[in-house]
């Protein structure tokens, strides 16, 4: 049997999207975060050694990495679904978004969430003006350009196409959803990016989407 390692409100409600697109039968065991560090307890570094979250194991495969997963079950129990096939101009496409969700979107957005942390945070008064003078600059030199030029590119991406690899629904959606999710939920993303916020309500409307909803409990955007 599929077992998901699922935190609650992360990266891991992917997975049992992907799970539910595929019709595969799937056990969760259930992760909760600190409600104050929000990191995700010991308990999931006796699955694997870096204690993230989504966490699969199949038989005796037991794998880490959101991207890696969808991969995996694509490949061993997709039956050639949810991929476009080798040869394609879509299966580049879909190799591509596949890799950029977390290789290049992910890591400015929870840059974003780390820097809005501090300049927020509780913090001795001497250092705050520093602090938040660093975070601030950091923030409107780099990181908010670079998601919203990566936002202006997806958006005209998907003027060309419905869907990030072609005109199919492909695992390389499920797996660019939650930087989609995140920009919408922090990252400045909203109604200036049409073709993205159409995109988001053509994701929420699936009902596979929905089903992993249901069976993964609260789902917000935090990291
Ligand atoms: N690139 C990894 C990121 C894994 C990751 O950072 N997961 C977050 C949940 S969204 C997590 O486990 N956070 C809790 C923690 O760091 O303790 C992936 O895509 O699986």
């Amino acid at each position: 049997m599929i077992v998901v390692h699922h935190l609650n409100n992360s990266r891991s409600q992917r997975v049992l999207w992907l799970l539910e697109e595929l019709g595969l039968a799937y056990d969760i065991k259930r992760y909760q975060r600190d409600p104050r560090t929000m990191l995700a307890p010991s308990a999931l570094r006796e699955v694997h050694p870096l204690g993230k979250s989504p966490v699969l194991a199949d038989g005796d495969v037991t794998l880490a990495e959101s991207g890696a997963i969808i991969e995996y079950l694509v490949e061993r129990h997709g039956s050639g679904r949810l991929r476009p096939p080798v040869g394609t101009a879509e299966r580049v496409r879909y190799t591509y978004w596949l890799h950029f969700a977390e290789g290049s979107a992910m890591p400015p957005l929870v840059m974003k969430l780390v820097f809005d942390r501090i300049e927020k945070g509780p913090m001795p008064f001497f250092v705050r003006p520093i602090a938040r003078g660093i975070a601030g600059r950091i923030k409107s030199s780099f990181v908010e350009p670079t998601i919203a030029r990566q936002l202006d590119y997806m958006e005209a991406e998907l003027r060309a196409s419905p869907w990030f690899a072609g005109s199919e629904f492909t695992a390389a959606d499920i797996q660019m959803s939650f930087p989609v999710e995140a920009a919408a939920a922090r990252g400045g993303l909203d109604a200036r990016r049409p073709k993205l916020m159409e995109y988001l309500g053509r994701i929420h409307a699936r009902e596979a989407y929905r089903r992993a909803l249901e069976r993964g409990g609260e789902f917000a955007i935090l990291t």
